[in-house]
């Protein structure tokens, strides 16, 4: 609904845009209520305002510690418009409604980059502000809370266009970013405090985590590290239970990750899936007809890296599998469920982590990424592409079987999981090769292929079982070398996003190799 404004409340330290935004809402009849600096710089423009002291009865103290802090501003900002008890005791306290907050907060962020010394840090920590943005926030079907002057503009617009109004939809909006404001600045102080007084692991981290499991050490033994817990909106190592083995490392925690995102790619309705993860990369991962079939096949890929891995399976782990991956040494193991049988194989193996975690994530799931860097954060959506909702586009001669068709979007959805630049060789619903984290896309096709190679001598087959395969890759081939390198490899068909400015170049040395190729439109970076 429209909610008119009738009185402002505008309390700012960064003054910018002020007067004019002051004077389009006295122009629309708003009366404006002010703190001491703000009040005094809206007077000097010559625009009527009153003094909040006058609304509170009360002065500034406390060098200006308590201003705002009073019933008859939070009550102003809090009562419900459209309840009779709150409006009621509105009129008994003789509290005004306060429809539109405009507040920006002390400068402690500024203030800390300045290097200023503790005691003025401590006085930039503004209390008033974000106690009325939160109120008139929390009551945004009444309110509308202005905390960036970039905002001044949009309010206007909604006035002009609604007779002094807002809109529900910016008043919630507005309220979002006010609570985004409010947070992201308790989260500088809480940052600059834990650095103040040394902890290296508080029990709440200011990004909004809990501290779930303080970590021996980072990616190496010189680093702190410990695992904080977001609310959790999927499946996965935040939400899984360890049932036996040592406590999981910062690196257990991350391959783990890797393995079951990994593994949920694929439907347990349709097939079992097992994935074999170290340092975040797959050695082996394959589908088959039981989780058995599925370890055997992704261990017989690369089985000289896997030791030590970290292994994901998309369904409740079997005896017979448990059974099979008791063979060799392995950090971790993560699956949905693990029956009896399973569990009691698993015991034996007293260093092997066990988790399970009733279900699988969804692949297609919305979700945020965040990485820090120097100074700051990089967030994008999780890449939540799956190959199966793609159109595939064929651009060779040759059509690819129905064979080569499963087995290409197979490899596309490891691909995805594999560090760039990433090549994967597939036969049968199995990687035979993988290449990863390479700077050029025609070594990480040769290494997967060569790595295939190795693989064939420890298992005594005469052929690489890159013969007859099919190889996806990441993003585009650059130049033709890399697809042949794959053809020289026996690779008889392709799968790769397209795009490059040499597609022609490529399709024409498919073509004459008698390759079929498909380009998927979505590229799948990941570094
Ligand atoms: O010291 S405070 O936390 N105590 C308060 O009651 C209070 N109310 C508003 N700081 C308070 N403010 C802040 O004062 C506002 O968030 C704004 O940043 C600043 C505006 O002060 P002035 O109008 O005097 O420049």
């Amino acid at each position: 609904s429209i909610r008119r404004i009738t009185r402002a409340l505008i309390s700012v330290s960064d003054k910018s845009g002020l007067v004019p935004f002051a004077e389009a809402l006295a122009a629309a009849g708003v009366e404006i209520v002010s703190t001491g600096g703000t009040a005094a710089a809206l007077a000097a423009a010559g625009l009527p305002v009153r003094d909040v002291a006058e609304l509170t009865g009360f002065p500034e103290m406390m060098d200006g510690r308590v201003k705002t802090l009073h019933p008859a501003v939070h009550g102003g900002l809090l009562a419900i418009r459209d309840s009779a008890e709150h409006q009621n005791s509105a009129k008994q306290h003789g509290i005004e409604p306060i429809d539109l907050l405009v507040v920006s907060l002390y400068p402690f962020e500024a203030t800390i980059a300045s290097g200023a010394d503790f005691d003025t840090s401590i006085e930039n920590i503004d209390i008033g502000g974000p106690a009325m943005i939160r109120a008139a926030a929390k009551n945004f079907d009444g309110v509308a809370v202005v905390v960036d002057p970039d905002d001044y503009e949009r309010v206007l617009a909604e006035m002009r266009a609604n007779a002094s109004g807002t809109t529900i939809q910016l008043r919630r909006r507005l309220a979002a970013k006010a609570y985004a404001r409010t947070a992201a600045y308790d989260a500088a102080i809480s940052r600059w405090f834990a650095e103040v007084v040394k902890e290296d692991v508080p029990t709440w981290r200011s990004f909004g985590g809990r501290l779930a499991q303080p970590l021996r050490y980072g990616e190496n033994p010189h680093q702190t590290a410990a695992f904080y817990h977001m609310a959790p909106s999927r499946a996965g190592v935040a939400t899984a239970h360890q049932h036996q083995g040592k406590e999981l490392s910062y690196n257990n925690l991350n391959d783990t990750d890797a393995a079951f995102e990994l593994v949920a790619e694929f439907d347990p309705s349709k097939t079992a899936a097992v994935a074999i993860i170290k340092h975040a990369n797959p050695c082996g991962v394959a589908t088959g007809a039981t989780l058995k079939d599925a370890y055997e096949k992704a261990l017989r890929c690369d089985p000289v890296s896997a030791f030590g891995g970290i292994i994901a399976l998309n369904r409740e782990i079997d005896a017979e599998a448990a059974e099979a991956m008791t063979q060799i040494f392995t950090e971790v193991v993560i699956a949905p469920g693990a029956s009896d049988a399973a569990r009691e194989i698993f015991a034996a193996k007293k260093n092997l982590r066990l988790l399970t975690t009733n279900m699988l994530p969804d692949p297609r799931a919305p979700g945020l990424l965040v990485r820090s860097l120097a100074g700051g954060l990089l967030v994008q959506s999780r890449d939540d592409a799956v190959v199966e909702d793609f159109d595939l586009k064929v651009v060779t001669k040759r059509q690819p079987t129905e064979a080569e068709f499963a087995d290409m979007r197979f490899a596309f959805k490891v691909a995805k999981h594999v560090k760039s630049n990433a090549i994967v060789y597939a036969r049968q619903g199995a990687t035979v090769g993988i290449g990863a984290g390479q700077m050029s896309r025609v070594d990480s096709t040769r290494i997967a292929a060569w790595k295939a190679g190795e693989a064939a001598k420890t298992a005594e087959i005469a052929e690489p079982l890159t013969r007859g395969s099919v190889v996806a890759s990441d993003a585009f081939f650059p130049f033709a070398d890399g697809l042949i390198a794959a053809a020289d490899a026996g690779a008889t068909a392709v799968i790769q996003p397209g795009g490059s400015m040499r597609d022609e170049e490529v399709i024409a040395a498919a073509d004459a190799r008698n390759l079929a190729m498909v380009f998927t439109g979505i590229r799948h970076f990941r570094h």
